[in-house]
This record gives C-alpha cells, structure tokens and sequence, in this order.
C-alpha cells in the first residue's frame, strides 16, 4: 500500500469512530429526552433556570474586572469605538428570547434564555462601517474568536450585558458576550472584548476553521415561548 493510501485510511477510520462515537451520544440524548423529560428543567415560565444553563467553553473562565474591561469596534470603520460597561449601558437596550443549542449536542446542551443588550446594527452604525466590510469578528477574553458574514446580521443580533434580566453569570460570558439567535451556540462569543469589522470574506472563527459551517443557522430553529404568568 502507497503512504498515501494508508493515510487516506486512517484517516477514514478516525473519521468513522468519530462519527459512530456522534451517533450514539446523539441517539442517547433522544432516548433520554424521550423517555426522562424530568432531565430538562424549565420553570413553568419556559425559561432554564439560570444555574441548569450548560456550559461549553474551549479552556478556562476568565476573571474580567469591570473597571477594565472594554469593548473595541474596529477595522473598516469610520469611527473606532472604545466602549466602557457603562458607555454600553446607555444604549438603546433590546430584548431578545431564544433557545441556546450547542452543536455537538442540542439534545442536551440546550438552554431557554431571554438576553438583554445592545443591537449589532446599532453599534456598527455608531462606528460608521465602511462599504468593504464583509464580516464581523468577535474576539472573546480566553482567545476564543467566531465570525459573522455582515449580509445575515439582522436586529435580533446583540452584544448581551443582562442574561434573564441580571449580571450574565461569569461562566456564560460577564459582562458582555454576543448573542446570534437561531445560530449554534459558537457564535455566541462569551467575554467579548473586540468586534472587528473586516473586509476578508475568507476569514473564519475557531470552529468554523475547523470544519463547523460558518452560516451556523440552526436547522428548523423555533425560538422559545414564554408564559408571561410563569
Ligand atoms: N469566549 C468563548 N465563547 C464561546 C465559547 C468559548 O469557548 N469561548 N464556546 C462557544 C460554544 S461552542 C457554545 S455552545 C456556547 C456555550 O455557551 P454557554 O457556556 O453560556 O452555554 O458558547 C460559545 N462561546
Ligand atoms: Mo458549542
């Protein structure tokens, strides 16, 4: 057998594993949805209760303090931004509802959530994008990066401060991180410090690098409904 092939076979093989290693965990978590519907916690008002919420992270939590902390709009912009916490407070504040899923397993890794922040659009327009933007670039505290191609951005997309109306707890992204409803939950970049307007189509985020779509919309996403009475 030439190198080549043997390569090309293990690889195969590796792939193989990986792939029967995905199925049963998926079908373990459709089996267990199914069967113990107990295991998914909601309150009686759709939402997860904030500490059921999962995690998923690529290392540890960053410690940010406040008075440090910043976010940076740069790039092919106009006006560059350098955004202190209470600068991002005074905005126009939207709601958005929505269910959090992480790709590798949206059976389990799920989570009903109603964030508070500023619109994507709305700081894009303080900054005064130029016409050779194409993407945007989150950069979170721990290294993590992801990306937005700049045609999908919509007013549903926001850099969060509030998760379920208090402080976003430090595992899920204090004080801000980007919310991209009905997108995996990659996109959703905890710890954000920079979001850089870019003019390179080709760039791609951590995962998206690694072979996860970069238009990451969730297949058949619903957002939650929520009992107001709840
Ligand atoms: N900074 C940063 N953001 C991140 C990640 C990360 O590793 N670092 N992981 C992503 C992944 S894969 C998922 S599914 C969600 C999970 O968010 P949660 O831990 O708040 O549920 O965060 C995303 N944002
Ligand atoms: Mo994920």
């Amino acid at each position: 057998m030439q190198r080549k092939d043997r390569r090309k076979e293990t690889n195969f093989l590796e792939s193989r594993r990986r792939f029967i290693l995905l199925s049963i965990l998926a079908l373990g978590g459709a089996f267990t949805a199914k069967y113990f519907p107990s295991l998914f916690k909601e309150y009686s008002n759709g939402l997860t209760p904030i500490d059921e919420i999962y995690v998923v992270q690529i290392g540890g939590t960053p410690d940010i303090n406040l008075d440090e902390w910043r976010l940076e709009i740069t790039g092919e912009v106009e006006n560059p931004l350098l955004l202190t916490y209470e600068d991002l407070i005074k905005m126009p504040v939207t709601q958005v509802v929505e269910t959090l899923e992480c790709v590798s397993d949206p059976t389990f890794l799920r989570a009903n959530i109603i964030w508070t922040g500023i619109k994507l659009s709305y700081l894009l327009q303080q900054a005064k994008v130029k016409p050779t933007a194409v993407k945007l670039i989150f950069y979170g505290a721990d290294g993590y990066v992801s990306d937005l191609p700049l045609k999908y951005l919509n007013d549903q997309m926001i850099v969060a401060y509030l998760l379920d109306g208090m402080q976003i707890p430090k595992v899920h992204g204090f004080p801000a991180r980007v919310v991209i409803p009905g997108w995996w939950g990659y996109k959703h970049v905890k710890w954000v410090t920079k979001i850089e307007v870019s003019n390179d189509p080709n760039f791609l985020g951590y995962w998206e690098s690694l072979g996860y779509p970069d238009v990451a919309i969730i297949p058949n996403y619903k957002p939650p409904e929520l009992n107001n009475n709840g």
